[in-house]
């Protein structure tokens, strides 16, 4: 038996919630858990260097298989050493297996049980994806963490393509698990699909726990249905999974998901959020969402959050960084995004902070009156 790549150590569950702080420890070293993963979609997190990220206290970042196959190609990238050289990130990488992408970003596609054939975004060549091929790319990728490939359907489904779906999702962790070269330094996670379910996500968990992954995802939210069936879904959901693994929550962002998502024991997010929305402009600020290229804000000289003590708030103004983005400066959009990945990261600690302090419902509450979010 070889040691497994990664280790989740469960520190401590808070008293009032399903809440947990966690320690997971991987080849590139060991961070705290609840935790989120700012995206590094093409090997780089739009806007932020790499010791940007290292100062504002990323640990792990995610990336995609989807684009780096397309394009450098993952060749490419392990004559380089792997992506952590390749990237100069020598911290946590999560990689998606691609599924998600191709669903999302390919024009034409047919899913069928060998796996998914579909047309470059990039020059609208035919290509094929299988679970053996993600895992093939990510294994010469080389992140600490990978995914299986999963199908991500529409959460309003009908019942009977939802189960033959994750009936064939599992049939598809089955055949990654069995794909994998590199289990002794690189964690592969199953992705617990079945939409709004709740047999169909029994089954898809109790298939992929009986495959004994290092990790579970929980796949299929944040697709369009709200945030209260999301909940809902989590709350019968994430009980079906082992307590000694993590548990990683894909595509979740926003500061009220997170939460709500940590409340009922999720260990990991990701999500474009930050930095998609940084550079339009939008700021994430204690008292909710700042569109700083408004015209109220040409002259408020004040920072982005008052309350925030980042280097972009310590140093700049609403009134410059306004300008930068007016003017197209690409500094403006490093600001806007160095200030919104800070902002969750800075939440997530706070959050693990009150997990130690057993006040995690009163933090929610405190959040969630400042931001104006909806308390339900
Ligand atoms: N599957 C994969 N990646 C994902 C998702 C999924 O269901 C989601 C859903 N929110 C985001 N990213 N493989
Ligand atoms: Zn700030």
């Amino acid at each position: 038996m070889t040691e497994p790549a990664i280790k989740y150590k469960l520190i401590q569950k808070e008293k009032h919630t399903g809440a947990r702080l966690g320690l997971i420890e991987t080849p590139h070293g060991t961070f705290e858990t609840p935790m989120f993963m700012p995206v590094g979609t093409e090997a780089t997190v739009k806007n932020m260097a790499p010791e940007d990220l290292e100062k504002i206290g990323a640990t792990i970042i995610l990336s995609n298989t989807y684009h780096l196959w397309l394009r450098p190609g993952e060749d490419i990238v392990k004559e380089a050493g792997g992506l952590h050289k390749f990237m100069n990130w020598n911290k946590g990488i999560l990689t998606d297996s691609g599924g998600f992408q191709v669903f999302s970003l390919a024009n034409t596609r047919d899913i069928t049980e060998a796996g998914v054939h579909f047309r470059n975004h990039l020059n609208g060549r035919r290509e094929f994806l299988s679970p053996e091929k993600a895992i093939q790319i990510e294994n010469d990728l080389g992140p600490d963490i990978m995914m299986s490939l999963d199908e991500c359907p529409p959460f309003f489904e009908s019942y009977d393509y939802i189960k033959d779906s994750v009936a064939r999702t599992s049939r598809w962790a089955e055949r990654g698990l069995r794909a994998h070269r590199n289990p002794d330094w690189q964690a592969l996670f199953g992705i617990v699909q079945g939409a709004g379910y709740e047999d169909l996500r029994k089954q898809s968990a109790q298939d992929l726990v009986s495959m004994d992954f290092p990790g579970y995802s929980i796949g299929g939210l944040s697709v369009g249905e709200s945030k209260s069936e999301m909940n809902h879904v989590l709350d019968f959901t994430a009980p079906l999974l082992p307590e000694n693994k993590p548990r990683y929550l894909m595509g979740v962002g926003s500061a009220d998901a997170l939460i709500d998502g940590v409340i009922r024991g999720i260990d990991m997010f990701d999500c474009v959020l930050p930095t998609r929305i940084a550079r339009n402009g939008t700021c994430m600020t204690t008292h909710g969402r700042l569109v700083v290229k408004n015209a109220k804000y040409a002259r408020d000289f004040r920072p982005l959050d008052e309350d925030c003590d980042c280097y972009v708030c310590r140093n700049y103004s609403r009134a410059y960084i306004r300008h930068l983005i007016n003017a197209n400066e690409l500094f403006g959009t490093h600001l806007t995004s160095y200030h919104n990945l800070y902002f969750l990261l800075k939440l997530m600690a706070d959050v693990r902070q009150s997990i130690k302090d057993d006040n995690l419902l009163e933090f929610r509450e405190h959040v969630f009156e400042q931001y104006g979010f909806n308390k339900k």
